[in-house]
């Protein structure tokens, strides 16, 4: 059987740049030689039926309960999940721009009694787990200049703020569990992509040395 791939998480802020890194990062690895086989996802898959809802809840043109609308950002990815977990067994690296880590740190971020974070944690228990979290960090003006920032709901300076807090604690709660690595995305698209090539190579390595069980 061969090792497995590795399970890399993407990270940050809206607008950070972890669109623009992920295509890079998979056209980097698969023509590098020999290629690295390696399948690129995105959280929210707003291309199924649960998306569409996510989708149309981002653009604001329909309304939902913060509890409901957390549930279905989870749902989203317990539907990835037999897929993804069968591309990992496959021997393919897995790179994927947000995952449960944004599931909590927008919800949580609006300080909402009836979901606080440890309530925003319990729908992801048991998804495959990341080998490692990369971690974009963006200044606010450097966000708030990228293009198209401001047209989705969460993209407000006060909500922001927010989100980077619950981040930070996310972080701390989880470094004992798998690497983050913070990368500095103010910096050129090219240097952010060599920093993150590197800390995937050196993952990719291990995991396939070690071909440790995915929990
Ligand atoms: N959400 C998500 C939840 O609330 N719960 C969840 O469980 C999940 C999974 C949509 C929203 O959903 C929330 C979080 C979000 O608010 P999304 O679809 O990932 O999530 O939307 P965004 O984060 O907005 O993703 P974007 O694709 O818009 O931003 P990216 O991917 O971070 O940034 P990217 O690469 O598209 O770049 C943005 C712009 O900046 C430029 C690019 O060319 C582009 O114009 N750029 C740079 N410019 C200069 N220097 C660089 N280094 C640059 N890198 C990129
Ligand atoms: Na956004």
């Amino acid at each position: 059987m061969p090792a497995r791939g590795a399970f890399v998480v993407l990270e940050g802020l809206d607008r950070c740049g972890k669109t623009t890194q992920l295509s890079l990062l998979r056209s980097s690895l698969s023509s590098s030689s020999p290629p690295t086989p390696v399948k690129a996802l995105n959280f929210p898959d707003r291309t199924t039926p649960i998306g569409t809802m996510i989708n149309s809840y981002l653009k604001t043109a329909a309304d939902m309960s913060d509890n409901a609308i957390h549930l279905l950002f989870s749902s989203n990815r317990w539907e990835a999940a037999p897929a993804l977990l069968e591309t990992l067994r496959e021997g393919t690296t897995v790179v994927c721009d947000r995952y449960a880590f944004s599931g909590v740190a927008f919800t949580a971020a609006k300080n909402n009694g009836t979901c606080g974070y440890d309530w925003c944690k319990g729908p992801d228990v048991g998804l495959p787990r990341p080998d490692l979290v990369l971690f974009l960090t963006v200044s606010e003006s450097v966000q708030e200049k990228r293009g198209d920032y401001g047209g989705e709901r969460y993209e407000t300076r006060e909500l922001q703020r927010s989100v980077r807090g619950v981040f930070d604690r996310l972080r701390a709660d989880d470094e004992g569990e798998r690497p983050w690595k913070v990368v500095d995305a103010d910096r050129s698209v090219e240097e952010v992509a060599r920093d993150i090539e590197e800390a995937v190579r050196e993952v990719e390595e291990r995991v396939r040395g070690e071909n440790p069980p995915i929990a």
